[in-house]
């Protein structure tokens, strides 16, 4: 077979849009480039080595943080028995049809059946029973790197929703409330650095309204975003869980005085899904757009081969790829495609930077650099690629980030009364609206507008009305309201 041509290519490519049909956008998207891909379990995908590598660079990211602020990580058995989970009721409440149970070993029943870990609070407070005794035992802060099934119902997407993922979780006891908190939002603001900072996707800080917060906890605190197709989708939660667990599993230690305590704790996870909020943000209709950070492969050269200078640009190409060795890099020297075809390719993987050489440029002392996000040619003399590559995998970073924000901040819409809620409901905003707190009137919100969720009470609280957008009541605070997944 020769090499491609244009219809293989069209066959590879997108062939649907991300605005007119953005499930199948993509759906096509993440198996074409060769992100993930279903397996014979509806919900449960494969990693492939693509996204894969991504998220060891995630993992990478927030453990370093994790460890200079001396959390430890450890490992708690998958299975936790039915009469631990069902333990602190109130927790596990809503959440048991999602539950996956093991009932068999062979053919034989299990005495007990056994939970495969949604979440391991349980399993791990009753170990931390066992180890807290003084106050010289705290502040105990564990965290784990692991997967947890929850059998959902609803409809499957990779990365943003499978019945298996990978998160961390991290469970930590404190002898006093104050420090407990503050570990709250010094994880909150790992989380926003990890999707700002490396994936570049914006976020807002907040803390969840009771209808929203994690059943077991005290209170939950978040960061969220708002995707490019109107819909927003929590980033990651940290909880403080009050005293809440350590009552229920009985987590006590005896203070300076020589007095029996409960301790304070907190939990918070981060998962896999950060990798498809980070794809919907960024990409396009030709593929994937990878922020230079995360971007497994940051350049990709692309020889031009003709057959009679083929030896010297294969050449050149191996030397610029040894100068660039403080990049990512790649090359495509494959022969049994065009050159074309690679580009289509490559775009499809989102790799930032395109760095084309073919026997004119050397001539000229030059290769050609195209930015996958812009589409702009730059022409850059051999001396200057690595400087000029440095500088512009931080634009694009930079002008990923700045985008997003964009969009994010020009979407929130402040209705003046309850029928121009209505109106930004149906024009899909991320609605900035005062509320009065209270749960009855936030599902009411969400019956009439067909789903219409509280994403969370901003940090950053200003300055609107005084009234519930609804009720009428005094407002509580302003709220962050949309569709949502
Ligand atoms: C599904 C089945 C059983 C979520 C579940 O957010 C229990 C649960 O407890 C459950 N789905 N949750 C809440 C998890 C709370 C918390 N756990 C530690 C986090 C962060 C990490």
């Amino acid at each position: 077979m020769g090499k491609s041509d244009d219809s293989s290519t069209n066959l590879k490519g997108l062939t649907e849009k991300k605005t007119d049909n953005f499930s199948e956008w993509y759906t096509q998207l993440i198996q074409k480039a060769e992100l993930a891909d279903y397996s014979k379990v509806s919900g449960c995908i494969v990693f492939r080595p693509y996204s894969y590598a991504m998220w060891d660079m995630i993992r990478d990211f927030l453990d370093e943080r994790f460890k200079k602020s001396g959390v430890e990580n450890a490992y708690f058995p998958l299975f936790i028995p039915e009469s631990l989970l069902m333990k602190e009721q109130e927790h596990v409440e809503g959440f048991t049809p999602e539950v996956a149970w093991v009932t068999h070993a062979g053919d034989s029943k299990l005495s007990e059946r056994l939970a495969v870990r949604p979440t391991s609070e349980t399993i791990m407070y009753d170990s931390y029973a066992k180890w807290v005794r003084s106050h010289n035992d705290l502040p105990l802060r564990l965290n784990q790197w692991n997967n947890v099934v929850r059998w959902e119902f609803k409809y499957p997407m990779p990365f943003l929703r499978t019945r298996e993922f990978l998160w961390q979780e991290g469970h930590t006891v404190f002898a006093n409330k104050e420090e407990a908190e503050k570990e709250v939002l010094e994880i909150l603001e790992y989380y926003r650095q990890t999707y700002e900072d490396l994936l570049a996707v914006p976020m807002i800080k907040g803390k969840k309204t009771e209808k929203e917060k994690f059943a077991g906890a005290a209170y939950t605190t978040s960061v969220e975003t708002f995707l490019p197709i109107g819909k927003a989708i929590q980033g990651a939660t940290s909880h403080f869980l009050g005293q809440n667990f350590s009552k229920a599993f009985d987590i006590k230690f005896l203070d300076e005085n020589g007095k029996n305590q409960y301790g304070w704790q907190n939990s918070w996870g981060f998962t896999t899904r950060s990798i498809g909020v980070m794809i919907i943000t960024h990409s396009d209709d030709k593929g994937l757009v990878l922020p230079p950070r995360i971007a497994p492969v940051q350049v990709v050269i692309v020889p031009i081969i003709f057959e009679k200078s083929k030896k010297e640009v294969l050449e050149k190409a191996k030397e610029i790829e040894k100068s660039l060795d403080n990049f990512r890099v790649k090359t495509d020297a494959r022969e049994e495609y065009s050159s074309g075809w690679k580009y289509n390719h490559w775009e499809l993987k989102g790799v930032p930077i395109r760095l084309e050489i073919g026997p004119k440029d050397i001539e000229k002392n030059q290769a050609v650099l195209v930015r996958r996000d812009t589409g702009e040619k730059l022409f850059v003399k051999f001396d200057d690629l690595e400087k000029t590559i440095e500088n512009l995998l931080e634009e694009i970073q930079k002008s990923l980030f700045e985008k997003a924000k964009k969009w994010l901040t020009e979407s929130i819409a402040e209705p003046k009364d309850w029928n121009e809620f209505t109106k930004f409901a149906k024009e899909k905003k991320l609605i900035l609206a005062p509320h009065c707190g209270e749960t009855e009137c936030e599902e009411l919100i969400k019956f009439e507008t067909e789903g219409i969720k509280t994403l969370c009470v901003p940090f950053d609280q200003p300055k609107i009305g005084d009234k519930c957008i609804k009720c009428g009541k005094p407002s509580q605070h302003a709220v962050y309201f949309a569709k949502s997944y």
